[in-house]
């Protein structure tokens, strides 16, 4: 299996991450990656090759241009503005309130807020599409002759929607990868979600669509991040009614529990008989992460990357979340090597 990563990953840390009433050392921090390539390097993997230049006619087709207009000069008017700190939303377009985009970059921040402890920095833009650029490679890969590919993305993508940003995340490369299939020539592509947050940015985005089938496994809206979004309720609309399946689970969920909404979920998957799987790979369901409430152990990883496997399946692992930072590297390797030995 190969990984694609990108070095620019560095070029996003910001200082604060708005938590507990606090600006504190953000949870998704550069140390992430370097403890994930250090246990693939331990654990035989191949180095991670670097990334294509990301072709933003992919991503255009799963998000906004408007979006994407400032994403790439939000700190440039941000600086303009002459703020000291790093540029974080104070204020979001809530309910009841006008849905337009204002001029000024404090509005335009709210405008496009999807949550609002995630800061831009200067150099935050290419660090993001550098890792939208892996995803979208490790797609070329599984398209063209790769059985399984691990694109090590960072930051991560899972809750930025069509036209927004939030939860560490600004580009969907879960979703850009998946769109980079379809357009290989997939007819249908499933995307898996164990991410421990609902990816509520990839559901925005297929929402009313069939050809791409979104399945998350998460912690209950009503307990935990990103709270508006991811109940059992939410099938989807349109065309895309059936094609959007969320299991919730509430605090102290096991493997046993956690297990059984994934064997549901693979076989959901199994019968949509999708060309390829892209698994939106979070670790933070793990007992010891610091910002979650499930339960799963390290060994749990293995069973599950086991279980993904047995679909045999194309698959491309998209890293997403995961906090506890030491041993993100080997809950990450062992779904890897679970999925390799199934
Ligand atoms: C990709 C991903 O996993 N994003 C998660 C974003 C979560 N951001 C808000 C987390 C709020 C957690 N507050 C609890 C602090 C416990 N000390
Ligand atoms: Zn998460």
């Amino acid at each position: 299996m190969k990984t694609i990563a990108s070095t620019d990953h560095v070029l996003h840390f910001p200082k604060g991450e708005l938590s507990g009433g606090q600006l504190v050392r953000p949870y998704e921090c550069p140390e992430r990656w370097d403890y994930i390539a250090k246990a693939l390097a331990e654990g035989g993997f191949s180095a991670p090759q670097a990334p294509e230049a990301l072709d933003l006619a992919t991503v255009a087709k799963v998000h906004g241009a408007d979006y994407l207009h400032f994403l790439a000069t939000a700190w440039t008017l941000w600086e303009a503005e002459g703020y000291e700190g790093e540029a974080l939303p104070t204020i979001v377009a809530a309910r009841r309130m006008q849905q337009r985009e204002p001029e000024h970059i404090e509005g335009k921040l709210g405008y496009f807020a999807g949550a609002t402890e995630t800061a831009i920095t200067a150099t935050s833009w290419q660090a993001v599409q550098s890792s939208a650029a892996c995803a979208q490679t490790a797609a070329r890969l599984l398209s063209a002759s790769d059985d399984s590919v691990f694109s090590l993305c960072r930051p991560p993508g899972h809750h930025a929607g069509y036209d927004l940003f939030g939860g560490y995340c600004f580009l969907n490369n879960a979703a850009i990868a998946a769109q980079q299939l379809r357009d290989a020539g997939a007819s249908r592509v499933a995307i898996l979600d164990i991410d421990f947050h609902h990816g509520n940015g990839t559901q925005d985005i297929f929402y009313e669509r069939n050809d791409v089938l979104f399945v998350s496994l998460h912690g209950n809206p009503g307990h935990a991040f990103p709270y508006f979004l991811g109940y059992a309720e939410e099938t989807g609309r349109g065309e895309g009614e059936g094609y959007n399946i969320n299991h919730p689970m509430l605090p102290g969920t096991t493997y046993d529990a956690w297990s059984e909404a994934l064997h549901d979920s693979l076989k959901r998957i199994g019968e949509y008989l999708p060309d390829a799987l892209v698994v939106s790979l979070g670790v933070d369901a793990f007992e010891r992460d610091p910002i979650s409430f499930f339960k799963l152990n390290s060994d749990d990883f293995t069973r599950c990357g086991q279980r993904i496997g047995q679909q045999a399946m194309p698959t491309l692992f998209v890293m997403e979340g995961g906090y506890a930072v030491e041993e993100i590297g080997i809950n990450t390797r062992n779904v890897l090597t679970g999925f390799l030995d199934a």
